[in-house]
């Protein structure tokens, strides 16, 4: 008796955490679905990757991400060039970087196409729900001179 009780509980509980899995990946498809159209586009995507790696970085939320804030930065993919990329994202040279400088770098010296083609399974250009399943980890390169 005492045992049905308790695979009663499991199943329960099991059934719990499945529904929070799939609806969590439900709402990170919402979240970059931006249209609501029911698929995610290259556009879509892009904003969602450099949207979320920039609040990532701007710890204080005040719109900006200071060498400090920058010296925890694990995205790049040499870490010892850090300083250099902080320096070409930084074009104002402020010592500040701003959501378009970090765009405007990004759009060029990042994985996110790449990421966003070995995503996309079927090749038909967007992303599915079912090809959304997880939020791709996002990475810069470096400039070479
Ligand atoms: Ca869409
Ligand atoms: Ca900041
Ligand atoms: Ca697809």
């Amino acid at each position: 008796m005492k045992s049905t009780i308790l695979i009663l509980f499991l199943v329960c509980f099991l059934v719990v955490l499945l529904v929070n899995y799939t609806s969590a990946l439900h709402n990170l498809f919402n979240e970059i679905d931006v249209n609501r159209d029911g698929k995610v586009s290259l556009d879509e995507f892009t904003h969602d990757m450099e949207k979320n790696a920039f609040d990532n970085l701007d710890k204080n939320k005040d719109g900006f991400i200071t060498p400090i804030e920058w010296s925890g930065v694990d995205l790049i993919e040499e870490k010892e060039k850090a300083q250099e990329v902080f320096q070409a994202i930084d074009k104002k040279a402020n010592k500040r970087i701003t959501y378009p400088d970090f765009t405007n770098y990004a759009d060029k010296y990042s994985n996110i196409e790449e990421a966003f083609m070995i995503l996309d399974k079927n090749k038909d250009g967007s992303l599915s729900p079912d090809e959304v399943t997880l939020r791709p980890l996002f990475r810069l390169f470096t400039i070479r001179y």
